[in-house]
């Protein structure tokens, strides 16, 4: 590889297919997709938008699953091959000594998950909704079996909460979507910083909407990836279009001790709603990832997506070739 994973792990299980014959994008979907069917479990209406991690061997995650009465809730579930999934039939019951907090997520939501490890426990972020408004949810795991809840990171409104994978200087570090309580006509990506993941501050805005896939607004995706050329960030851009939104995904190149500076960014997407799981579902034409696992050795990725708001599905890519990709489709920032 010309570029190198930094701290990354060693994964030869990555869930993979080889790029198909004559393909010349630059990220190619699972053969199978959508992996996830959207009735996996017997009250889902839904599932989507959901975050995968390396657990024991095997994999594990966190899953947003809406119920046939559309409530959004966080399901736990497991998988050998990262294809194949069991997802818990109950939500996450959050452990929380906090009678404030408990209390709003008894008749609240919770959606859009991410999860990472960092240093000895899986951290998990979310859309949480507090006193019927969305913000930052905050809360980890050693085991997928226990949650604890910690406070939210801000105030509503908010979404697009995405942790960094270590602590850069000795802050954790967040990238958020400041938003409104409906659909979001608008939307920039933020960095803040924490020393102790409750209090957040030194805030810095990392990027805004510039070309026309990405010109409503746009958030972070799965967790950043770190390279030897800063940390790789794929995001959700989303146009208006006539006839609604369309959500795509691309990515861009940030600083490594510095993410708030953009290095490159991908002038164009790299993947578009265009398969039928894509655009036909609840919410026609998205493609929204959350997730990457990524194989420190290969620099093989394999994304997971939420599909139309109904499914999940998997794309992959080498993480040289998206780097790449990136760097000649880009202006230069600085
Ligand atoms: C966003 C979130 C996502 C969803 C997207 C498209 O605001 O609600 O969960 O995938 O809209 O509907």
């Amino acid at each position: 590889m010309g570029i190198e994973i930094l701290n990354g792990i060693s994964l030869p299980n990555i869930p993979w297919q080889d790029r198909p014959e004559g393909c010349i994008d630059t990220i190619w979907r699972c053969g199978i997709n959508p992996i996830i069917p959207r009735g996996l479990i017997s009250g889902s209406n839904s599932i989507f938008n959901s975050a995968v991690v390396p657990f024991n061997g095997a994999f594990a995650g966190v899953f947003r699953v809406d119920d046939k009465a559309r409530r959004m809730a966080i399901h736990a579930g497991f998988s050998e091959d990262g294809l194949n999934w069991t997802i818990n039939e109950r939500k996450i019951e959050w452990i929380n000594d906090d009678p404030e907090t408990a209390k709003a997520n008894v008749w609240d939501y919770g959606y859009d998950p991410r999860c990472v490890w960092i240093e000895d426990r899986y951290w998990i972020t979310w859309c949480n909704g507090y006193h019927g408004f969305p913000t930052i949810g905050v809360g980890w795991t050693k085991d997928f079996r226990e949650f604890h809840q910690l406070e939210n990171a801000f105030l509503p409104f908010n979404r697009n909460g995405v942790l960094f994978p270590r602590k850069i200087g000795d802050e954790y570090v967040l990238l958020s979507r400041p938003s409104d309580n409906g659909h979001t006509p608008f939307g920039d990506m933020y960095l803040s910083r924490s020393k102790d993941m409750t209090y957040w501050g030194r805030h810095r805005l990392v990027m805004q909407p510039e070309m026309p896939w990405e010109s409503l607004k746009l958030g972070a995706g799965p967790i950043p990836i770190e390279t030897s050329e800063g940390w790789l960030v794929f995001y959700h851009g989303v146009l208006q279009s006539c006839n609604g939104y369309v959500y795509s995904f691309g990515a861009c190149i940030l600083d490594s001790e510095e993410p708030w500076r953009v290095k490159y960014r991908c002038e164009e997407y790299l993947l578009s709603p265009q398969e039928p799981y894509e655009c036909v579902g609840d919410v026609p034409n998205v493609a929204f990832p959350c997730a990457a696992l990524c194989d420190k050795d290969t620099g093989r990725i394999a994304i997971y997506y939420g599909c139309a708001d109904t499914c999940t599905s998997l794309a992959f890519c080498y993480a040289e070739e998206v780097v790449e990709y990136v760097k000649s489709h880009s202006k230069k920032y600085f």
